[in-house]
């Protein structure tokens, strides 16, 4: 089986990471394959959600450990350069909403790849586990940037540190993710939003999304000049047509993604 697997229906590209023996932990073959399989959702117009989650009982667990130790090992230089920071960077650069739904535990790199999804949502039996300190490493995967963001900078700061695992219940109370379901209502609430996601103004979530990209570092003023050049643009949407004159008529939208 492919330590990645790839799979679309109606809209919604699943991305399941599948190595489930190691914990769905990344070697550079997996590595490289999730970006190659991101690249395809990206480029592919039917596809206009993506949901990315993991086979068996976890998510991911971050670096495979042994494969530092086997033959030929990557280099860090290669890990950080040519696996994880091009998967969270295509993962942001996604003009497609992308959920992450995490089945179980996210560890190390696996917890940050998690963390730059739009949405993040987890089974109530899930965790999240900045590992990296318990092995004299520091957060990876945009770790640094995006938890203080997330969570507030204390926080962020006792979890990188002590490593932590925080359950997905805790996680969604500290604003960590967006929501926990039980384990009965996981899949189908997971399908339902990936489901509503695909059917919506796909142009107008992408802007929302490079928005919402730019706010942690833009000030206020260019955030509203942002707004206005993003907003012209969704506005020529035929979506935003659609949108307005279904209101309009008092009928349901049929939402292109265009
Ligand atoms: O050089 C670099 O590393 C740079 C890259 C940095 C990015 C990173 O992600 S660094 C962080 C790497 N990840 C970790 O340190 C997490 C290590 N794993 C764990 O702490 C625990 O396994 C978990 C908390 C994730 C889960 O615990 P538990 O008790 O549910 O499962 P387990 O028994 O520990 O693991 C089950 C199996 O998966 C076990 O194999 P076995 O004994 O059944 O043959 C275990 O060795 C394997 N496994 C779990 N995590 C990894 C792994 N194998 C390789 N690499 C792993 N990361």
């Amino acid at each position: 089986m492919a330590p990645v697997l790839l799979s679309v229906s109606n809209g919604v590209a699943t991305i399941t990471l599948n190595r489930p023996d190691k914990l769905n932990a990344f070697n550079r073959e997996m590595a490289l394959l999730l970006q190659n399989l991101l690249d395809q959702c990206h480029t592919d117009i039917a596809i206009r959600c993506v949901l990315l989650t993991g086979a068996g009982k976890a998510f991911c667990a971050g670096q495979d450990l042994a494969e530092l130790v086997g033959e030929n090992p990557p280099s860090m230089q290669q890990i950080l350069s040519e696996h994880y920071n091009p998967i969270v960077t295509r993962i942001r650069q996604m003009p497609k909403p992308v959920v992450a739904a995490i089945n179980g535990v996210a560890a190390g790199a696996g917890a940050n790849i998690a963390l730059c999804a739009d949405i993040v949502v987890a089974t109530e039996t899930a965790s999240f586990i900045q590992a990296f300190s318990k092995i004299g490493l520091i957060p990876d995967s945009g770790g640094t940037y995006l938890l203080p963001r997330l969570i507030g900078w204390q926080k962020a700061s006792a979890l990188a540190m002590l490593g932590d695992k925080v359950s997905a219940a805790e996680a969604e109370k500290m604003g960590m993710i967006y929501k926990c379901f039980t384990q009965e209502d996981f899949e189908s609430s997971i399908q339902k939003m990936a489901t509503q996601l695909a059917q919506m103004p796909t142009q107008g979530l992408a802007l929302t999304k490079q928005a919402l990209n730019a706010s942690f570092t833009n000030t206020y003023e260019a955030q509203l000049a942002l707004e206005d050049v993003l907003q012209q643009q969704a506005a020529q949407t035929q979506d935003y047509n659609e949108g307005v004159q279904a209101f309009l008529e008092k009928r349901l939208p049929t939402f292109k993604g265009y």
